[in-house]
């Protein structure tokens, strides 16, 4: 049986390949796909503002391309944790 912490990081890749391969390249993740993540997995989502949400995916776009690849995607949880570290320790 997994460890904890393995579980956690198994369930960060498996909610990227849920929302990544649903169109275009199943390996990144495009606005559409992005924006649904953020407001399906996230307690915040559903708060943000598409303007929020644009510049969010432009800020995880290290490349340029359009598309939050997974290395982009774990730089978007390493800002998470961050977060959640701040919060969790006030
Ligand atoms: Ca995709
Ligand atoms: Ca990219």
């Amino acid at each position: 049986m997994a460890a904890p912490l393995d579980q956690a990081i198994c369930l960060l890749v498996a909610v990227f390949h849920k929302y990544s391969g649903k169109e275009g390249d199943k390996n990144t993740l495009s606005k559409k796909e992005l924006k649904e993540l953020i407001q399906k997995e996230l307690t915040i989502g559903p708060k943000l503002q598409e303007a929020e949400i644009q510049g969010l995916m432009a800020d995880l776009d290290c490349n340029g391309d359009q598309e939050v690849n997974f290395q982009e995607y774990v730089t978007f949880l390493g800002a998470l944790c961050m977060i959640y570290n701040e919060t969790l320790c006030k």
